[in-house]
């Protein structure tokens, strides 16, 4: 940037008195909030937004911003005044809203884009993860589109992470991997305070945190909030260091600016109080100033007087109005300025690539804007497989047959590739220096690799998937839910899905897993019992583009039978839309009439059902139906008549066949419904044993339901 060189540091430090300003007056008004790291961590972030980051609130979206992920979420009152003082759709009116309904500024960020909020944050942790994954983007699209003379994607991420961040073990594993990939388009600064919520950190955290950094592969320099000037500096320098991760260790102190709460626990998660504050003010040159330009001359002097105003702005909130701070507004907007003409000329270069490489600028504009083709779409409707095979193989084949089509399709598994079948295959592992590759080697990291890839998802240029045992979804778990909450398009395949698993036994088979992510919202959990129900997930996924998909698959093979049926009379087209629907006839017996019996599930429970259907023809005069539920979240979501239909208006006994516990809802079962599920762990012996020893043979079943036939 034009004033790499030259910092005001009078100005930094009167518009972070300014942020510190807001952040107090706003957790004051909302009654809650974390003020201690964004009085810590003010200068920072003011010489972050002001000299450091490439990012144009005009284009927010622009490809190639710099990425600022605040991973201590808590101290989100640090990110908001940052973005509304350089110029982001964020008022003086939104932060006076902090916290409060429907307001802009949530107590944690949430992810919005366009309001320069690059993912959502809160849970430590995950932020830093987030912006791994969104480094390992920044290197593949260097690598797919830049070329000599036409850098389109050299953008650098910048995380803010505190001492929770670091504690967590998901800081480890996705450091662990970024040192691995000498990822150096991504600076850490750990906001060194020494506390946290409990108290100092000496009673929990002694790790020699730079060491353990050097140890993975990440260079490390230190700096402090009192010296702006060499923070500043070592910044650029890091900025400019190859080959590495970067972590700066930025010794800060919490509550910064306070008088008897700075440096102290009090100060991480409650409001300052009104004595804090007026103590801050009377010391603050910049914001004494503001205060009596309202109040006049004299209004902070005493400091009780000073206290009654502060008690009167915030009892009167509603018609009092945060202070404007011009001088600041005008200091931290020259960064737009500057940045804008950065924008202008990456958008020049872009339009010289267009006339230059018009067939990788047509893909780059296909990555950016992604669309499914009318032709993968009828690949995908059309599917079979045809033989019996395990639903993990049938999705590595539809996996492929997508990944063919669509390049922004990447990833990888914890150290499962060959299991889940979750590879693109003929590419190369992305490793250090060369990201040209789709297949990504996440390591025995699962934590890591699902925030990771929604890192990747978070631009929406790539599609991330990553792939596992599904009972090790368990360790993923933080990071599936802030998929959800963030509606990333990021296919999570889970393979092994039941307690067929077998031999590996009860800690290798997934019992809670299934109706845990039936749970979050957002979410959809596909369970195909067949070859076409798993293109069919596919297809859902890559159609709808509107949030996860969890796609669960079986390690055993299923029936040759039970694949490529398609309801009679029916063509593709209209069977994928009643797939769409959460569920549909998959079979009937012969004769005429309403059902006397409906059985139901997903997956390889489709086939029992179906092998159950055969005994109850053969032994009882009563018509079955065998309705297939690949994905109870669509079910449940589509009309009720529908349903109603399907089910035979509840009617007749209704049969629930999974292989997964559903405890607690057996309450609402009535004497029509039987739920056939598991209530315990699994065991450890041939598959086909442990279903038998729980009942999931056609017999047992049977004998279950035996009693609602009579
Ligand atoms: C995974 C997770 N566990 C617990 C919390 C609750 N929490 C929020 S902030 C915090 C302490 C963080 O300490 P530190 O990172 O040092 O932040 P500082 O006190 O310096 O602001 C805790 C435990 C959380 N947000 N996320």
């Amino acid at each position: 940037m034009g004033t790499r060189n030259a910092i005001d540091i009078q100005r930094i430090k009167e518009s972070a008195d300014y942020v510190r300003y807001l952040a107090l007056e706003c957790i004051e008004r909302a009654e809650s909030g974390h003020p201690g790291l964004p009085l810590g961590c003010a200068d920072l972030g003011v010489l972050l937004y002001r000299y450091i980051l490439k990012v144009n609130p005009d284009v927010p979206l622009w490809p190639n911003r710099d990425r600022f992920i605040l991973s201590a979420g808590h101290g989100s009152m640090l990110l908001y005044p940052l973005l509304y003082l350089v110029g982001y759709n964020i008022t003086l009116a939104d932060m006076a809203n902090f916290r409060q309904l429907g307001s802009k500024t949530a107590g944690h960020p949430e992810y919005e884009r366009k309001l320069g909020i690059e993912t959502t944050t809160g849970p430590l942790g995950q932020g830093f993860a987030n912006a791994v994954g969104i480094a390992i983007e920044g290197k593949m699209m260097a690598q797919r589109f830049n070329e000599a003379g036409f850098n389109l994607f050299d953008y650098t991420v910048y995380t803010l992470m505190g001492d929770g961040c670091n504690m967590e073990g998901i800081s480890y594993e996705a450091a662990s991997l970024a040192g691995h990939l000498g990822l150096d388009n991504l600076i850490a600064i750990y906001d060194s305070n020494h506390i946290s919520i409990d108290g100092r950190t000496d009673i929990t955290f002694t790790d020699d945190v730079a060491k353990r950094y050097e140890a993975l592969g990440w260079h490390v320099e230190f700096a402090a909030s009192s010296d702006i000037e060499t923070t500043f500096r070592k910044l650029l320098e890091l900025k400019d260091t190859k080959g590495k991760p970067r972590l700066l260790i930025f010794n800060t102190v919490i509550g910064d600016g306070l008088d008897k709460k700075r440096d102290t626990n009090d100060i991480h998660g409650s409001p300052a109080e009104i004595p804090e504050i007026a103590f801050f003010i009377q010391n603050s040159s910049a914001i004494r100033e503001l205060f009596e330009k309202k109040y006049g001359k004299g209004a902070v002097t005493d400091k009780q007087a000073l206290e009654e105003i502060l008690a009167k702005r915030i009892t009167n909130q509603k018609t009092e109005p945060l202070l404007a701070f011009a001088e600041s507004d005008e200091f931290m907007r020259q960064m737009r300025r500057e940045t804008q003409a950065i924008y202008r000329e990456w958008e020049e270069r872009l339009a010289q690539y267009k006339e230059a490489f018009p067939e990788k600028y047509n893909e780059l504009s296909r990555y950016l804007r992604f669309e499914l083709s009318a032709s993968l779409h009828d690949k995908l409707v059309n599917y079979s497989y045809q033989k019996s095979n395990a639903t993990r193989f049938i999705s590595g084949e539809v996996l492929n047959l997508c990944a063919v089509e669509i390049p922004q399709i990447v990833g990888g598994s914890a150290d499962l590739a060959d299991s889940t079948k979750g590879l693109v295959k003929g590419s190369p592992y992305i490793k250090r220096g060369d990201f040209s590759g789709r297949r990504i080697a996440f390591g025995i990291r699962e934590h890591a690799m699902a925030a990771i890839g929604n890192g990747l998802a978070l631009n929406k240029s790539m599609i991330p998937f990553s792939s596992t045992f599904f009972t090790f979804f368990d360790y993923m778990k933080p990071a599936v839910r802030l998929a959800s909450l963030m509606r990333l398009n990021h296919l999570f395949i889970f393979s092994h899905d039941s307690i067929y698993v077998g031999e590996d036994g009860p800690t290798h088979q997934p019992i809670e897993h299934l109706n845990s992510l039936r749970l979050l919202p957002n979410l959809y959990t596909f369970r195909p019992a067949n070859d076409i129900e798993t293109a069919f997930s596919y297809l859902y996924f890559l159609k709808h583009m509107n949030g996860p998909v969890a796609l669960i698959t079986t390690r055993q093979k299923i029936d040759e039978k039970i694949m490529g049926i398609v309801p009679a009379g029916v063509s593709r087209e209209e069977f994928y839309n009643m797939f769409e629907k959460g569920g549909y006839v998959f079979y009937e017996t012969a004769g005429k009439g309403e059902p006397g019996i409906v059985l139901c599930g997903s997956g390889s429970e489709v086939s029992l059902a179906r092998e159950t259907a055969a005994l109850i023809e053969a032994r009882n005069n009563i018509k079955v139906r065998v309705v297939s539920i690949p994905c109870l979240e669509l079910l449940n979501e589509t009309e009720c008549s529908y349903r109603e239909q399907l089910f035979n208006q509840f009617n007749k006994p209704v049969v629930f066949i999974e292989a997964a516990s559903h405890r607690g809802i057996h309450l609402f079962c009535d004497r029509h419904v039987v739920m056939i599920d598991i209530h315990s762990f699994g065991k450890s012996a041939p598959g086909k044993q442990v279903a038998e020893s729980f009942g999931f043979t056609a017999e047992a079943v049977y004998e279950r339901i035996e009693k609602q036939l009579a």
